[in-house]
C-alpha cells in the first residue's frame, strides 16, 4: 500500500486546528491531528517542506519503520513540534492500517479492555460560588469526574478561569495577554474551593485541579498536603518538570496524586518521574508524544510501576486526537482517566467523529480507523487565524512560569 499524496489542512472552525491526510494508492486515506497551541504554522511547515517529500513512496503498513525513520534518522530529533508533526502521521498510518483490516483501531492495538472511558470535564469561575455552581452543572450532565479552577481574590485573571464555559478557549488574543499570579494568594484560597465542594456535593464525584506549573516543590507539598482531606483524584502540574527529581520533594510530603505530562514530547521527559515512582498519572497524550507507536511505549513503561493514564484533551486537541485517544483508552490495561472538552459545533461539523457522550464515559463507535474524518470543503472556508496563549508574571512585573 504506497503512499502517493500527503497533505496538510489548516483550519479554524472557532480555533486553529492542524491535520495531515495521507493517500495511499488504492485510495485508502488516513488522517493525523497535528496542532500545537499558539506554534500550528511551525508544524504545518515542518510536515509540508520536510517530512511529506520524504513520505510519499514508502510503504503506509511499515508504521514503525515510518515512525524510526523520521526519529532515529534525524540529526534534529525530539521537540514539541518535531514530536506533533510525527504524531500525525503516525496517527494518519494507524487510521490507514485500520481501515484497511476494516477494523475499529482499538482492536487493532489488542481489543477492548473497558465498556467505557471515564472522562472529566472542566469547571471554571471567577469565585468559589461561581465554581460551585459550574461543577453543579457538570454533575447534572452525568459526569464522574470534574477539574475545578477558581479565579483568587486580588488578581485581575486567572489562566484556566474564563468567560465561555462549555467550549472553553484559551488561546485568547493575537498576541500573548497577561495574567498576574500571586503564591501566597492562591495556596491560601484553593483548599476553600475544595472544602466546599466537598460540603455542597459530598464525596462520591472525583474532583482534579490544575496548577499549571506554577509552584515550587516545597509549595506543591504544602498544597498536596493541605487538599488531603478532599481526596482529590490528581493534583495537575504542580511545578515545571524539566527537573524531573524535584517530584521527590513533593511525594515526601503529601498523599495527594499527582499528574503531569501534557507538555511532554517523549518517554524521555518522564522515564525518571515513572520509573522513580514520582507521579501517579502521566498526561503525555498521542497529539504531543509522538504519536500511538510512541505514547504506548511510555504507557507500557507506567504500567510496571504503577502509574497509570490521563491523557490531556483540551480544545486545542482536536477531535482526531480524542477520537484516537478514545481507542487507545479503550485498549490500554493502566488507563486513568482521559480529559474532555467539549469541541464546538462549528469544530464537530468539519471533524464528524463516531464517539459518544454516556453517563460520564466516553464510547468509540465501531468505524474502521479511529472513527474521526475531515469535511475538506468546510474545512476551507475556516482560514488560520493568530492565536496565543497567554503569559503570566508576578504582581512585581517579574516573568513567571507557564
Ligand atoms: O494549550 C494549552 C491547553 O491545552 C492547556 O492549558 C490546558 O492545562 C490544560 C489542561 O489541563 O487541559
Ligand atoms: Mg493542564
Amino acid at each position: 500500500m504506497k503512499i502517493v499524496d500527503a497533505k496538510v489542512i489548516v483550519t479554524c472552525p472557532g480555533r486553529n486546528f492542524v491535520t495531515i491526510k495521507i493517500i495511499t494508492e488504492d485510495g485508502i486515506y488516513g488522517i493525523g491531528d497535528a496542532t500545537l497551541n499558539g506554534r500550528e504554522l511551525a508544524v504545518a511547515s515542518y510536515l509540508a517542506d520536510h517530512l511529506i517529500p520524504c513520505l510519499i513512496g514508502r510503504d503506509a503498513g511499515q508504521i514503525e519503520d515510518i515512525w524510526q525513520f523520521f526519529y532515529r534518522g534525524a540529526y534534529w530529533r525530539g521537540g514539541p513540534v518535531g514530536m506533533t508533526a510525527l504524531a500525525a502521521i503516525d496517527v494518519a498510518l494507524w487510521d490507514i492500517k485500520a481501515k484497511a483490516a476494516n477494523m475499529p483501531l482499538y482492536q487493532l492495538l489488542g481489543g477492548r479492555s473497558r465498556s467505557g472511558v471515564m472522562v472529566y470535564g472542566h469547571a471554571n469561575g471567577n469565585t468559589v460560588e461561581e465554581t460551585v455552581e459550574e461543577v453543579g452543572r457538570y454533575i447534572d450532565m452525568g459526569y464522574k469526574a470534574i477539574r475545578a479552577q477558581t479565579g483568587v481574590p486580588g488578581l485581575a485573571s486567572t489562566y484556566g478561569v474564563s468567560k465561555d464555559k462549555l467550549f472553553y478557549e484559551p488561546a485568547d488574543a493575537d498576541l500573548p495577554t497577561e495574567n498576574e499570579w500571586d503564591t501566597a494568594r492562591y495556596l491560601e484560597h484553593v483548599p476553600t474551593l475544595f472544602r466546599t465542594l466537598r460540603d455542597t456535593y459530598g464525596y462520591d464525584r472525583h474532583l482534579l485541579h490544575d496548577v499549571h506549573h506554577r509552584l515550587t516543590p516545597i509549595e506543591a507539598g504544602r498544597l498536596g498536603k493541605d487538599l488531603e482531606p478532599f481526596r482529590l483524584f490528581w493534583l495537575e502540574d504542580a511545578v515545571s518538570a524539566e527537573l524531573q527529581e524535584g517530584f521527590r520533594l513533593i511525594r515526601q510530603h503529601t498523599t495527594t496524586p499527582l499528574a503531569v505530562g501534557e507538555v511532554f514530547a517523549s518517554i524521555h521527559n518522564c522515564h525518571q518521574l515513572i520509573t522513580e515512582q514520582l507521579i501517579d498519572y502521566i498526561r503525555t497524550t498521542i497529539v504531543h508524544g509522538g504519536g500511538i507507536s510512541h505514547i504506548r511505549r511510555i504507557a507500557h513503561l507506567a504500567e510496571l510501576y504503577h502509574v497509570r493514564t490521563g491523557f490531556h484533551g483540551a480544545t486545542d486537541l482536536s477531535p482526531i486526537t480524542m477520537g484516537a485517544a478514545l481507542h487507545f483508552d479503550t485498549w490500554v490495561p493502566n488507563f486513568g482517566i482521559q480529559e474532555y472538552m467539549r469541541h464546538t459545533p462549528e469544530t464537530d461539523e468539519v471533524f464528524p467523529h463516531d464517539y459518544t457522550f454516556e453517563d460520564g464515559y466516553l464510547i468509540v463507535g465501531d468505524t474502521p480507523g479511529h472513527g474521526v474524518d475531515i469535511n475538506e470543503e468546510l474545512a476551507a472556508k475556516y482560514e488560520y487565524e493568530r492565536a496565543y496563549l497567554p503569559v503570566n508574571r508576578l504582581s512585581d512585573g517579574t516573568m513567571f512560569n507557564w
